[in-house]
């Protein structure tokens, strides 16, 4: 077969996959640090990071080798036996997070899965709700993901319509309203509050900066357990290891995933104390590749190379720059509306009704002039690269996102 084009590659993806995305028109082949490769080797900043899950930039060294070195020993047991290198990673990320267990899954929507059944079997067995009764809170516009327990959550017509009916025990409220957390807690069934300090798919929605510390001491009071969802927010990405080290709380529940393995391989992971962790008995959950050899040491590398390669003060001090630099743009502008975020997780918000095309057309000329971002619900703009990236690459990103800005302006 001779050389496949670009539109052979995404035709054969159309004829036999399932059409349940719609990418950029860019087929990449190559990542390294802050740079991916399409396969006609034209060279991209990567502005999605693989949806913050390759902070530590692509194909990182340590973490491939690694990766390398485990998967020529041992790479899957099951947990039908133990393995050398499970118990070594759980004594690793317990103490690096502060808490008295943890429990490995794969991706961040088992991750939320597990906080839940975690948190229900917690409210029978210590809290003492009844049976089946068990609620867990929710915020208007959350997303862990795609399974039929998440969406139940969702308050996405495009995440729910269809695939119904839904998970009962939940109860959803205003992100960023602590009256409308207060009132929700005075149902003595309430096991759980559950939220991204963060709400990444959302379109980079930052809560008031008192919100979710006022959250945490609620759910104390009311002897709720307060679970984070870090899954996008997490691994160093808004400047902290974890978003809610912002705010000086560690939550109940922390959910980790994506970053987790440096976009390697698939790692989530649940961390909880004793009284939490241990309502869950041998043989009641798990999963095959879950705390599998080679996702631990992977995980081990993902995590040192974070904190070993100053990329967390980088995401503090370069986002800041990029919302400085962007604000000022903004001052001047008709086509961007406002920049927001923290760390490197930020977003440009388009003029533009969310039913509209702009922001789409405006990641279609970044690409064109080697930048990588995707629109969320339709007129926000996500800008999340690698925390590696250095000052220099960064002005050079500001170019080009404020020049292709400026080509939109009306
Ligand atoms: C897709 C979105 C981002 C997440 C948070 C849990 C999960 C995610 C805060 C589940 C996953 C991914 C899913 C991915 C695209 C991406 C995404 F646009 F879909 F919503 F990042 F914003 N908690 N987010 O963001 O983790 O099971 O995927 O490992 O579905 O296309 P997962």
């Amino acid at each position: 077969m001779n050389k496949l084009t670009p539109q052979n590659i995404i035709d054969l993806e159309y004829k036999f996959g399932a059409h349940n995305y719609h990418p950029l028109p860019v087929v990449l082949k190559e990542g390294k640090g802050v740079f991916v490769w399409d396969v006609e080797g034209k060279k991209y900043y990567d502005f999605l990071s693989a949806y913050s899950a390759v902070n530590q930039g692509h194909c990182h060294p340590s973490i491939i080798k690694a990766l390398v070195d485990q998967s020529k020993k041992l790479t899957l047991t099951s947990r039908a036996f133990h393995n050398n290198i499970l118990g070594k990673y759980e004594k690793y990320i317990t103490s690096l997070f502060g808490y008295d267990k943890v429990l490995p899954m794969n991706t961040g929507v088992e991750g939320g899965e597990t906080a839940v059944k975690l948190a229900r079997k917690w409210a029978y067995e210590v809290k003492k709700v009844p049976a089946n009764q068990a609620k867990i809170i929710f915020v208007e516009g959350n997303f862990w993901g795609r399974t039929l327990g998440a969406i139940s959550s969702s308050t996405d017509p495009s995440s729910t319509t269809g695939f119904g009916p839904f998970m009962p025990g939940y109860e959803i409220i205003p992100y960023n309203d602590i009256f409308a957390l207060e009132n929700a807690l005075k149902d003595p069934n309430v096991a759980a509050f559950m939220v991204e300090p963060i709400q990444g798919e959302a379109g980079v929605v930052v809560p008031d900066s008192d919100y979710l510390s006022k959250a945490f001491s609620l759910c104390q009071k009311s002897n709720v357990l307060f679970i984070a969802d870090e899954v996008q927010t997490g691994i160093g990405r808004t400047g902290k290891m974890l978003c809610c080290d912002h705010h000086n709380f560690k939550p109940d529940i922390l959910i980790l995933g994506k970053a987790l393995s440096g976009g390697v391989f698939p790692v989530s992971a649940i961390l909880s104390s004793d009284e939490v962790m241990l309502t869950i008995k041998p043989g009641e959950h798990g999963s095959t590749f879950g705390g599998n050899p080679l996702a631990c040491e992977v995980a081990i590398a993902a995590l040192e190379v974070i904190q070993n390669e100053n990329m967390i003060n980088n995401a503090d001090r370069l986002g800041k720059i990029f919302r400085n630099e962007i604000n000022n743009f903004i001052k001047s502008s008709s086509i961007a509306r406002l920049v927001r975020g923290k760390g490197l997780l930020n977003a440009i918000v388009i003029n533009d009704k969310e039913s509209g095309d702009t922001a789409w057309r405006i990641c279609m000329s970044m690409a064109l002039k080697g930048l990588l971002a995707k629109p969320t619900h339709g007129n926000i703009i996500r800008f999340a690269p690698p925390l590696i990236i250095n000052e220099e690459q960064l002005k050079d990103c500001i170019k080009i996102i404020t020049s292709t800005l400026k080509e939109f302006e009306k």
